[in-house]
């Protein structure tokens, strides 16, 4: 496997699934370059290097084309086999932190994505209901997986780590506009720790975005929203 073939990242600062592979790539201290997307607008390179989702990341190896952000960071963990790992190497928790990581995207998501934008009140009422359901789930699978270790993965960031870790910034956009925290000490003490030591991880601090700058990416973004539906 050709490691010292260009890598590339079709994505965008602001995108959750495409920190993914940036975080990946910074464990394992591999050079890349970002190409970065428009928010709102698809650029021919995206259409046609992820042809059947048309969403980004996607991730460039000399001439082959990797894409789903959790697929990526697979692909990234395989090909720069040398420590750290990504995976854990055991199979039972290896096949653990993929059925967390898959729940991260089948509810975690959605609901985050309903209570921020989800068509009226109700709608919103109902994610969030959802997503404070998901985070005490979440923060048993922590303190199981993590086994008194700062991070999902022990005492190395790992492939759970980065399926959720990659939402927090988006998370304190969530807890910011409901006016309310959903990481808490009284009902999950454990993220809250685990939130800030992955926050500032080498490997993290510099691909996380500010809060602010979110807000901001989520007004445009409602603003697209709403001149699609007029
Ligand atoms: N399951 C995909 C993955 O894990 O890579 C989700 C990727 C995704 O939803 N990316 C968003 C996107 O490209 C940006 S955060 N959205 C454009 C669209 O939905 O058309």
């Amino acid at each position: 496997m050709a490691k010292s073939e260009a890598v590339k990242v079709v994505g965008a600062w602001s995108s959750p699934f495409a920190m993914r592979p940036l975080i990946a790539l910074k464990i394992k201290s591999v050079e890349y370059e970002c190409l970065e997307e428009e928010i709102g607008c698809k650029s021919e390179f995206l259409l046609k290097s992820n042809p059947v989702h048309k969403k980004i990341p996607v991730l460039i190896h000399g001439d082959k084309l990797v894409c789903e952000s959790l697929i990526i960071v697979e692909y990234i963990d395989e090909v720069w086999s040398s420590a750290p790992s990504i995976l854990p190497s055991d199979p039972y928790d290896r096949a653990t932190a993929k059925f967390w990581a898959a729940f991260v995207d089948d509810k975690f998501f959605p609901s985050m994505k309903e209570s921020n934008i989800g068509v009226g009140e109700e709608a919103k009422k109902a994610g969030l209901d959802q997503m404070v359901d998901v985070l005490a789930l979440l923060e048993d699978a922590y303190v199981k997986c993590s086994k008194g270790k700062p991070f999902f993965g022990g005492n190395q960031i790992g492939y759970l780590d980065i399926a959720l870790g990659c939402f927090l910034g988006w998370l304190r956009v969530s807890e910011k506009s409901l006016q309310m925290k959903l990481l808490d000490e009284a009902k999950t003490p454990g993220l809250v720790n685990w939130a800030e030591s992955f926050c500032a991880h080498p490997a993290v601090k510099d691909v996380m975005p500010q809060t602010d700058q979110l807000i901001e990416v989520s007004k445009f973004i409602a603003k697209l929203r709403a001149a699609s539906a007029a």
